[in-house]
This record gives C-alpha cells, structure tokens and sequence, in this order.
C-alpha cells in the first residue's frame, strides 16, 4: 500500500494515512457486465481503506476517474425502494414546515438520481433545480418534472449557478459527499451556492456502524470516504461552514447521519452529543479500526465455510440484489457460480447483466418463486426487512435467507 505513504489526506491534506483493511483488486462495483462483454478484460483497481489520524477521516487509497464511476456504468435508479421513496418524503416534508418554504424558496439537490427526492418539493409548488452527472438518472427526472442538469458538481457550477442568480435556500446532498475525489472543492460549492443563511443537510453511511457492524462490503471505488461527525466538523469549518445538527436513521444503507450545516454556527445539543460521543468511544484515534481487518477476513472464511458446506448437502443458493455492496462482497469473498447459481433484483435496468468479477447472472425476483432455490443470500441486507416482507411467499415454502453481516447468519 505505498499509496498510504504518498496520498494526502482528501480532507485535510495530511501525510500519514494509515490503511487498516486491503479488499484486494476488485472490478467496478457497479459495472455490470452485458453478455456480449463477458469474455472481454475488465478493469480492475486495488481496495484499501485507511484512517487519518489529523482530522479521524476514513477514505480508500485509490482514486477511479468518477466518469468511469458514475456516467459509464451507473444503473442505481433511487425510486427502487419504496423505503428510501418515504424517507425521502418525510425529509422534504420536514425542511418544508421547519424552513417555512413556499414558491419564493430555491431548493438544491446534489445527486438528485431520478428525482425521487426533489418531485415532493415540486408537489408543493417549490423550485427546484437537481444535478447528477449519470444521463439516464438525469433524463428520468426531466421526464418526470424535476430540471435536472446532467453534470458533476463542484465549485465551477457552483459559481455559474450564483452568476445565474440561483443561490440556494437549501442544498440537499444525500450520499454523494462520499462520492466526489475533490472533497474540498464540493463543500466551497456548497458554501459559494448556499445563501447566507441557507441550510445544506448531508446524509451518509455512518462510518461508525461501518465499523461496529462489520458493513465491509459497504466499501467500494464509488465511496471515496466513510464520515464521522468529528470528520465532517473539521471539513466544514475548513470552508466557513458549521455542523449544527445531526439526525440519525439506523435503518437507512445500515446507518446513516444526517448532518445539518450552515454558514452561521448554531450547534445543537445533539450534535455536541454527537462529537463528544466520537471521541469517547476511540473513533477519532487508529486503534479503533486496528481489529477490523481481522473481523473481516473471519466473515469471509465464515461465509464460505457455510456456502460450501450446504453445496456439499446438495443445496441450491441464490442472492439477491445486485447492489454495489454485493459486488464487493461477492468479489472479496470468492462467490462465483461455483456456488451462487443467479442474483436476483428488481432494477429492469440490471436485469439480463452479470455481476462484476464473478459473472453472476442477474434475474427478475419473480425467479425465486419459480425456481425455489433452498437459501438466497441477502446481498442487499441494508433492506432485510423490506425484502422479507416481500418474499413471505418464497419464505413460506420453506426458503431461508442468508445475511452475511456482521456475522454470517441463517433466517
Ligand atoms: P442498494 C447504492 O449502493 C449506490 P448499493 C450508491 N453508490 C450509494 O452510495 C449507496 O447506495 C448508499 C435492489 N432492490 O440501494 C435495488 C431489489 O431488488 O443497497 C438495488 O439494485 N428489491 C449511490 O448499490 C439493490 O437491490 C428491493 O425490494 O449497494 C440495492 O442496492 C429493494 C429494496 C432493492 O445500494
């Protein structure tokens, strides 16, 4: 891992990162592979995590153009979930009655996806402008509504948007901040795009249960960092921008925070809570994450012990949800066709394409009723309960479902 030794830190431009996890040199997490290219070379890139004891942020080492990311390959459509559609719902609801918006308001979304967040503004006559680089994400919210622009986001924008006089009351920015090489310049877009008492609300994976509940496979080239308060405080401050609340939604991508910003500092009690409850519990020093990689490899000898023993018993597995995560799960732990015959997921659009790597097919979920595998490994696990309520038939007819985090588990 030399890269930890010339890497600066993305966040505070630090030396000294210090990597605690090696997934290996794994494909494009969300590259999935058509049939006329399964025999074709895929692009591969190395998977390492590590920490940066000056401002605690978690990041991987390696740096994939976020073209290749994010406009070539990407096939996640938000509206998939009607989970994620309702929390969606509830948080654009909320910001409409807290911040009193009505048809003067300008509402920013970063990542907008298909508009899946933004069309609750447009309902309530809002303005709203969303931006995502991926052009059929982009092209799904033009169609239904929600202007969208089809590119990245960065200080540039931010910059053209003020001179176009569309300063932001609020920016929503939902697992993107993640997802961008340049962080720096992404949070001095915010600040340039916010108006002077604007409200930016971030939300993302809490590196904290990434830790705690052993979320490995929630690593990929698309996630560039994994936040903490203590992380996001630091990054913001850096850019005249303050952390003043923090919600939490332990059931949303296996625990997500919410963070509220602005240009002027109000912290909230919790938010304090928060940072305190950081520093209490070790997570802003490396000894924190020494275990991990350890945890790691057992859930991997764990999971193949398992699936191989119920192959020997004659058993047949499927999986379901062709997720990015479940590319780095199936990629890391060796899980090819050898032992997981399809992978099933609602998405039309990944339909008819392979997982990455391992070239596991990937089905419509109705294959399951059909075909009636004995265990169907849960590769989206972030939705467990959703996906059982939805395969109570599957599950009537004796299936069993395999989860693979934190520890692999049999329901
Ligand atoms: P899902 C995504 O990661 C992408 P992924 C992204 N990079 C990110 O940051 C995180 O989310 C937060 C399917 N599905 O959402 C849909 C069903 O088939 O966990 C998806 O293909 N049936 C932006 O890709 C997959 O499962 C269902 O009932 O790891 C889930 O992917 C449901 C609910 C989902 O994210």
């Amino acid at each position: 891992m030399d890269a930890a030794l010339t890497r600066p830190c993305r966040a505070c431009g630090s030396l000294g990162l210090l990597p605690f996890l090696s997934l290996g040199v794994t494909p494009l997490a969300d590259a999935l592979v058509a049939p006329e290219h399964l025999d074709a070379p895929e692009d591969r890139f190395p998977l390492d995590v590590a920490f940066c004891p000056s401002c605690s942020l978690v990041q991987i080492l390696e740096e994939v153009p976020p073209e290749k990311l994010f406009v070539d390959n990407y096939l996640y459509f938000s509206s998939f979930s009607p989970y994620l559609l309702a929390h969606s719902a509830d948080h654009a609801h909320g910001l409409i009655d807290k911040l009193d918006l009505g048809p003067r308001s300008f509402v920013v979304e970063i990542a907008s996806n298909d508009g899946y967040l933004l069309k609750n503004f447009v309902e309530r006559g809002i303005s709203v402008l969303g931006i995502d680089p991926a052009p059929d994400q982009a092209a799904a919210a033009n169609a239904a509504g929600v202007p969208t622009l089809t590119e990245f986001f960065g200080t540039d924008l931010a910059h053209r948007l003020v001179r176009e006089g569309k300063r932001a009351d609020v920016i929503i920015a939902n697992n993107v901040m993640a997802h961008v090489p340049d962080l720096n310049g992404f949070v001095e877009g915010l600040r340039i795009l916010l108006t002077d008492d604007g409200v930016a609300t971030i939300e993302n994976p809490y590196v904290r249960d990434l830790i705690e509940h052993r979320e490995f496979d929630t690593v990929y080239h698309e996630h560039f960092c994994y936040f903490s308060c203590t992380a996001v405080d630091a990054l913001m401050r850096r850019h005249g921008l303050y952390l003043n609340d923090v919600e939490y939604f332990p059931d949303l991508h296996g625990g997500t925070l919410r963070w509220h910003v602005g240009p002027v500092e109000r912290r909230s009690q919790r938010a304090t809570t928060y940072l305190d409850d950081e520093v209490a519990s070790g997570l802003t020093k490396s000894g924190y994450y020494e275990e991990f990689g350890v945890a790691v490899e057992g859930i991997r000898s764990e999971l193949l012990d398992l699936l191989h023993g119920l192959k020997a018993d004659g058993k047949r597995i499927a999986a379901y949800g062709a997720a990015a995560k479940g590319s780095t799960l199936v990629n890391y732990v060796g899980i090819d066709t050898s032992l997981v015959d399809y992978v099933v997921d609602r998405n039309t659009h990944k339909q008819g394409l392979y997982m990455p790597g391992v070239h596991i097919p990937i089905s419509d979920p109705s294959r399951l009723i059909e075909d009636r595998p004995d265990y169907v490994l849960l590769l989206a696990w972030n939705f467990r309960d959703e996906i059982i309520e939805q395969q109570r038939e599957y599950l009537d007819r004796g299936g069993r479902f395999i989860v693979p985090v934190p520890t692999p588990t049999i329901i």
